[in-house]
């Protein structure tokens, strides 16, 4: 993969769809010349001349008639994202626009970049390691405020300045060991083992504290789940339909008519969830096609972080709770009261205060759509400010990363047993090296000083292209 690095490589680089601005971004020893064929600035200013940093308005031609308002943003190499000379053209986000201005730098020469490339060549230049081009891809697929957070901490280093400064100090050490080993016969002693020790421990405990604390990026990219549940006919499939603004479910007055789990990216104010819609609960659950998608439903709803109980305004309240045993009472629930069309509003308010539920309950009609602004605003409620789930600004780390601080961890345990039963015979200060080499080399491989092709491979596939 990336077979060249010193060709110059175009790309659209803003969001897919129309916006306000679309970006082709251009990267390599050719940008300013090529941006220069198609960009001209208002005041004469020609790419090519232009200073580090530097902001040209102008316009871009699009065909020997037509221009179009654009900026050009000069970034000289090495002060760029991918240390060589970037340009970016910003402009109208018109598809065909992007899609006309790439197909004319490329036939002036430049190469259609590949996903991920710009951010490899970052890579490659020393410009990041790989624990920030991996904050790069999470925050590319992040959903929510908790992920940009997260992959926020990991794109602006913390990881890897907590491993270049652990790594700087274990080597440290090495070097006084193999001094130790490679003086065995001279009189000097290079080796200070109390003070081995105290880097040692330190290390431990930097790293343990990391594992220990850090949640899971791969945790944190799957979206939140929001199910929808109840008796048979409360309006759970109409209700879902309506939220998500699809024909997905077929909502029908027979009972039992939605049997497999049915999910749908929902898009709420702070981030995006899946909602799941399934079959009704009844109060006995009997080994029929039915029963099974309700023992289906059940599983499924062990599982969903945020819970709504669809009922009936029409079915008394003990009715609509008699198929829950335990209530998801250890997360947050809340009961969307439906049908609201078919009674006076008197009876709406009296079914709400006679509940005597512990939650709130928001009268809806998921036939008409009235009441869904105020369910939508107390889902984003209960699924993103929940304070387990925000995790501050603690790091994230993705199960490539856990891996390589447990191999490290590993090395240097092995390292501090050493240290404690060490005899400080030189045939075994061989062995305290061959733990700290082994320590430090699984911390290169955190931070993509060791890489292998297959490595960057999987980490480069969650790129897209113009990244
Ligand atoms: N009048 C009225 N009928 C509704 C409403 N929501 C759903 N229904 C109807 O109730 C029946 C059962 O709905 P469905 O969504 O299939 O219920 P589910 O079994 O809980 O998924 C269908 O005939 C729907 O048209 C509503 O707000 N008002
Ligand atoms: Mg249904």
């Amino acid at each position: 993969m990336f077979d060249r690095l010193d060709d110059t490589i175009v790309a659209i680089s803003s969001a897919p769809g129309a916006s306000p601005r679309g970006i082709i971004r251009l990267s390599g020893p050719d940008a300013y010349a090529l941006a220069g064929r198609v960009f001209q600035s208002g005041d004469g200013s020609v790419p090519a001349h232009a200073q580090a940093r530097r902001r040209l308005a102008g316009c871009v031609s699009i065909d020997a008639e037509t221009s179009v308002p654009a900026e050009a943003y000069c970034f000289r190499a090495p002060a760029s994202y991918t240390r060589q000379d970037l340009i970016e053209l910003h402009t109208i986000g018109a598809i065909p626009i992007l899609a006309l201005l790439l197909e004319k730098l490329t036939a002036l020469g430049a190469r259609p970049a590949e996903p991920g490339e710009f951010t490899a060549r970052a890579f490659f230049s020393g410009a990041m390691d790989l624990t920030c081009v991996e904050g790069v891809a999470a925050m590319i697929a992040s959903h929510n405020d908790a992920q940009l957070r997260a992959s926020h901490a990991m794109l602006h280093g913390r990881l890897s300045r907590t491993s270049s400064t652990l790594r700087a100090e274990l080597a440290d050490v090495l070097a006084r060991v193999e001094a130790d080993i490679d003086f065995a016969e001279e009189p000097i002693d290079f080796l200070d083992l109390p003070s081995v020790s105290c880097v040692v421990d330190a290390a431990v405990a930097t790293l343990s504290a990391l594992v220990d604390d850090a949640p899971s990026v791969e945790q944190l990219e799957t979206l939140p789940t929001v199910m929808l549940t109840g008796l048979a006919n409360a309006g759970k499939s109409t209700l879902f339909n309506r939220l998500t603004g699809m024909d997905r479910v077929i909502a029908s007055a027979v009972a039992g008519t939605t049997r497999d789990i049915i999910s749908s990216p929902l898009k709420l104010a702070d981030g995006q969830v899946t909602l799941l819609d399934s079959a009704g609960l009844s109060v006995s659950t009997a080994d029929t096609l039915e029963g099974r998608a309700e023992q289906l439903a059940r599983d499924r709803l062990a599982s969903a972080e945020v819970v709504v109980l669809v009922a009936d305004v029409n079915t008394p309240i003990v009715d609509a709770l008699a198929p829950f045993e335990n209530l998801p009472v250890d997360r947050p629930w809340c009961v969307a009261v439906n049908k609201t069309d078919t009674v006076a509003s008197s009876d709406v308010s009296r079914w709400i205060d006679g509940s005597g539920i512990p939650v709130k309950a928001i009268p809806v009609c998921a036939l008409t759509g009235k009441g869904m602004e105020t369910l939508l605003a107390h889902l984003n409620d209960l699924v993103f400010t929940r304070a387990d789930r925000v995790p501050t600004d603690r790091l994230a780390l993705s199960n490539r990363q856990r891996q390589a601080l447990h191999e490290a961890l590993h090395a240097l345990s092995a390292a501090r047993q050493w240290c404690v039963h060490a005899d400080a015979t030189h045939a075994q200060t061989e062995l305290l090296a061959v733990h700290l080499h082994e320590a430090i080399d699984a911390l290169c491989v955190l931070e993509g000083r060791l890489t292998t092709d297959e490595l960057l491979d999987r980490i480069f596939s969650r790129f897209c292209i113009g990244k």
